[in-house]
């Protein structure tokens, strides 16, 4: 039997009320044990029970205790939570008394993963509480939202129920293939049904993208020459004096960071050091980050000054855009012009010209941004993508075994070898939203989650 489970599922610290939540077989009767009031073995379930904590003799806090009895519970367990005064002290104590009491500590995400255990949610669903909790902004809740009620679970669920029709078509064939009335499947009919489903499953992949950028905002870092204005783009998108900034070239040595919110979505942006040959050494560590940024990111905020000449280091920059979302900002618009943009071979939609000093284009560049995502689209969807690395990897996975069965019926391989092969991406499919699972996988994700949750 599982044993009872308890952690303090607020945040620590000093709060209005805490919530303790206690799950498992005991939980009704070691909290009945310690209270001071009704008689809690005896109240109806989905009832709030006023009254104290006493233990040993000691009125430890005033508390309402609500009694959720199985299986209509968030771990279809006993549920009781305990709702003390929101102080550290009183809290712990609480914790503390039902720990003496015969409840054992939650593992951090261990009440959803019984929810998960017991079937009252799939693990897309079980993934979702935890955006849900992380999420910032409004089209993060909603896609979190569409993740916990089921939405992106029917997604996959429709995936492998339409692998679930080719596969008892074939079984139909290969059981009976004497009966008349029966479609014979052939090579030639399953490859448009396979097509369909490739189709789909790539569909799927696509808009990942989109629940990615929405999970994990814009990755958007600013890099130029020394001196060109990067940290003053920074401070003017933040509304915020956040790097310093001087009019000597080499000022931001290392990589600042801030987060702003363009159309909902999230910009993290990250202002880097000019870059340019130099014999400093904190310096030259900083330029090789600047270098490495320009990979590791979704979005380049190329700067350049309009007062200088385009230069053969710039042209080698640029170079780095290649296959990169990027824009190129032409800043110090207030000086007069020496730059000749013809030189740089960037397309027009690309460039946005600004005054930092002048505070004028900084909007312009907001709109380019959102251009460029899309984000005015991505707003009025609704939100229904998968958007974790696991998920994606497995479907990516499934993908290649589709395209591999594609290439055994073109080869006119027996079709019960072919069955085969369609029922082993079927499992496969069943792990992103947890119908085929292993234990270590498991482990490994709920540990991610915050304690009570
Ligand atoms: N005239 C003019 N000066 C500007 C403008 N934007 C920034 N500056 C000035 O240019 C100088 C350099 O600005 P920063 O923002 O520190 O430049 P940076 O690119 O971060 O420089 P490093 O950190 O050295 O790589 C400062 O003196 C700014 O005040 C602008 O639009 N026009
Ligand atoms: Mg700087």
């Amino acid at each position: 039997m599982e044993d009872t489970i308890c952690a303090i599922s607020t945040a620590q610290g000093v709060g209005a009320i805490s919530v303790i939540r206690i799950s498992g077989p005991d939980a009704i009767s070691i909290v009945s044990k310690l209270f001071k009031g009704k008689d809690l073995n005896k109240v109806e379930s989905h009832t709030i029970n006023y009254g104290f904590i006493e233990y040993k003799g000691e009125k430890i806090d005033e508390v309402l205790v609500s009694i959720m009895k199985a299986p209509k519970t968030f771990t279809k367990e006993d549920v009781v939570e305990i709702n003390t005064h929101g102080g550290i002290a009183p809290t712990n104590k609480v914790l503390e008394i039902l720990l003496e009491n015969g409840c054992r500590l939650a593992e951090p995400g261990e009440f959803t993963k019984r929810a998960f255990l017991n079937g009252r949610i799939d693990l897309l669903e079980a993934e979702a509480i935890m955006d849900m909790i992380n999420s910032k902004t409004e089209i993060q809740r909603k896609m979190a939202s569409n993740q916990i009620t089921g939405k992106v679970s029917s997604l996959v669920n429709e995936l492998r129920s339409d692998m679930v029709q080719i596969i008892s078509n074939i079984n139909v064939n290969i059981d009976y293939p004497e009966y008349d009335d029966v479609d014979i499947i052939t090579n030639d009919l399953l490859i448009p049904k396979l097509q369909n489903l490739k189709n789909k499953i790539v569909k799927i992949i696509n808009e990942s993208e989109n629940g990615k950028l929405i999970k994990n905002g814009i990755k958007t870092s600013i890099i130029g020459r020394p001196n060109v204005g990067k940290s003053s783009l920074l401070n003017a998108l933040l509304e915020e004096e956040k790097a310093i900034v001087t009019d000597i070239p080499g000022t931001t040595r290392d990589i600042v960071e801030g987060q702003i919110i363009v159309n909902g979505i999230i910009l993290n942006i990250i202002d880097t050091a000019g870059i340019r040959k130099t014999s400093d050494k904190v310096e030259a560590i900083g330029v090789e980050k600047s270098i490495k940024m320009i990979d590791e990111s979704d979005l380049v905020l190329f700067m350049i000054n309009n007062n200088e000449e385009i230069s053969e280091d710039i042209k080698e920059l640029v170079k780095k855009l290649d296959n990169k979302q990027y824009i190129v900002i032409i800043n110090k618009m207030d000086l007069e012009s020496k730059i000749n943009i013809d030189e740089l071979d960037i397309d027009e939609s690309r460039l946005v010209k600004i005054s930092l000093l002048n505070n004028e284009g900084v909007d312009n560049l907001r709109n380019k941004i959102s251009e460029l995502f899309k984000l005015e689209e991505l707003k009025t969807n609704d939100p229904t993508y998968l958007n974790n690395a696991r998920s994606i990897s497995i479907l990516k996975n499934c993908l290649n075994k589709v395209e591999d069965v594609e290439v055994s019926l073109k080869n006119n391989l027996p079709i019960d070898m072919i069955e085969l092969d369609i029922k082993g991406i079927w499992e496969e499919l069943g792990k992103i939203n947890g119908s085929t699972y292993e234990e270590e996988l498991l482990d490994e994700m709920f540990k991610r989650f915050c304690l009570g949750k």
